[in-house]
């Protein structure tokens, strides 16, 4: 028995199915999902002493690699401040200020604990700056477990396959429509259908819940403008997006303002880190400005707040690192492409930035349809092929890959081997 296979089976007494996070329990993709003990740079290593190349990267936070030496350092010293104070600080100022100088469009900003509470803030803002209910969203879309975002929603829910969430109530869903990603249309006619009820679209601006999916060129553009036309607040959740596609985010790379951003993941620099800004005369209706009710404890926590502001920083200050990210991904993306096209099985690569994910399928994969209807059993048997080979990709065929400035060439082509291998062993 390894030791993961012991501390999962003691994890299972005391938490339930043994995981904080359903993602992580390999539910989907059959078998024992590893324990982690420690990881540096471009490797984790597990409670067995094996290493893995990291495509997860903590879903995103690891942009630089695992112990990226100034955020620990800055760690370690703000420790000894105190943990947490529960008062004002300055450095909570030079978050925001440094937040607002990166992303387009952005004002005002206020810090949360994690990327749900950041969509579920923002979606009451919008609620509360309209004075409307409704609210859109698209299928596989993932916006955390808020309960009114948990309607149709990627990540785990998709990966679970799970239609209806007991204890989302039908009044909660009965405000949350719903769409197809890249379908306008649709768009269009829930809009005709509840004439100045919508507060809100929300939108992943690159959408990494259901496998990479890109944004056809006019999708985004075409939600703009009906939010321009009917006084909806366009949403970018870009809790994977922000501070990764570009310093300014999808915004930035994609030409495109939207009213209120979400963030998480990176902005914390592995610590529990979200937040949510836009224009002034929105941010203005939150509380104690606003009557827009919204609190948090350890909001713009010291420590965490540390943590992202150096991660940020050193983005800000080193724009090559975002070139970096891409070229090495387009590396990885050439060398998937060769090595699964000796093979007999259809396949797409998705890819924009350093965001990617391979869908066993022989059609495009642009919405949750395609990707839940690609040969998701192939996927998971190619998982394990890799996770046996010393690489660790996302645990489900309804995530994105995510790769860190860490990762080398020869890790690389040590994975495309790897999939040479899984192939071979397949025929
Ligand atoms: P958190 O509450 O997990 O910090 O953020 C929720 C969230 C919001 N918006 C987007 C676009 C997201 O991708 C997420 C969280 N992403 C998943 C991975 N697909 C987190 C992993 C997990 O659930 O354990």
């Amino acid at each position: 028995m390894t030791k993961s296979q012991q501390l999962f089976e003691r994890a299972q007494k005391t938490i339930p199915g043994g995981v904080n996070s359903p993602v992580r329990a390999f539910r989907s993709v059959g078998g024992t999902p590893l324990f982690m003990e420690s990881a540096k740079g471009a490797y984790m290593y597990d409670a067995d002493g094996k290493r893995y190349i990291d495509y997860i990267n903590s879903w995103g936070p690891m942009i630089l690699g695992h112990a990226y030496e100034p955020v620990v350092t800055a760690i370690r010293e703000k420790a000894l401040q105190s943990t947490s104070f529960g008062a004002p600080t300055e450095l909570e100022i030079e978050m925001a200020e440094l937040i607002v100088s990166m992303a387009p469009n952005v004002d005002m900003v206020r810090m949360v604990s994690s990327g749900t509470e950041a969509c579920m803030s923002a979606l009451r803002l919008a609620r509360g700056y309209t004075g409307r209910n409704k609210f859109i969203k698209f299928e596989g879309c993932y916006h955390g477990h808020a309960d009114a975002f948990l309607v149709k929603a990627g990540s785990g829910v998709a990966t679970f396959n799970i239609q209806t969430i007991p204890g989302v109530t039908a009044g909660v869903s009965l405000d949350t429509l719903t769409a197809p990603y890249n379908d306008l249309e649709a768009v269009k006619t829930l809009v005709a259908q509840n004439p100045g009820e919508i507060a809100a679209i929300f939108v992943e601006p690159v959408a990494g819940n259901m496998g990479c999916i890109i944004p056809e060129p006019g999708f985004l553009e075409g939600l703009r403008a009906i939010c321009d036309k009917e006084g909806i607040v366009l949403v970018f959740d870009e809790v994977m997006t922000g501070f990764r596609l570009a310093p300014g985010g999808a915004q930035q790379r994609l030409g495109l303002n939207a009213d209120l951003v979400t963030y998480g993941k990176v902005i914390g620099g592995g610590m529990p880190v979200g937040a949510f800004g836009g224009r002034r005369e929105i941010m203005q209706h939150i509380a104690p400005l606003g009557n827009v009710y919204q609190a948090g404890t350890l909001s713009g926590n010291p420590i965490a707040m540390i943590a992202g502001y150096t991660m940020l920083k050193t983005l800000k200050d080193n724009p090559g690192i975002y070139k970096e990210l891409d070229d090495k991904t387009a590396l990885l993306h050439t060398g998937l492409e060769g090595a699964l096209s000796k093979g007999d099985v259809p396949f797409v690569i998705n890819r924009l930035g350093s965001m990617i994910s391979v869908h066993f399928s022989d059609k495009p994969v642009r919405n949750f349809a395609s990707a839940a209807a690609a040969n998701n059993a192939y996927f998971n048997k190619f998982f394990h092929s890799l996770l046996d080979q010393g690489v660790y990709l996302p645990p489900s065929a309804f995530e994105t890959w995510f790769i860190s400035t860490a990762i080398s060439n020869a890790d690389i082509e040590e994975t495309t081997g790897a999939v040479t291998k899984f192939l071979q062993a397949s025929k």
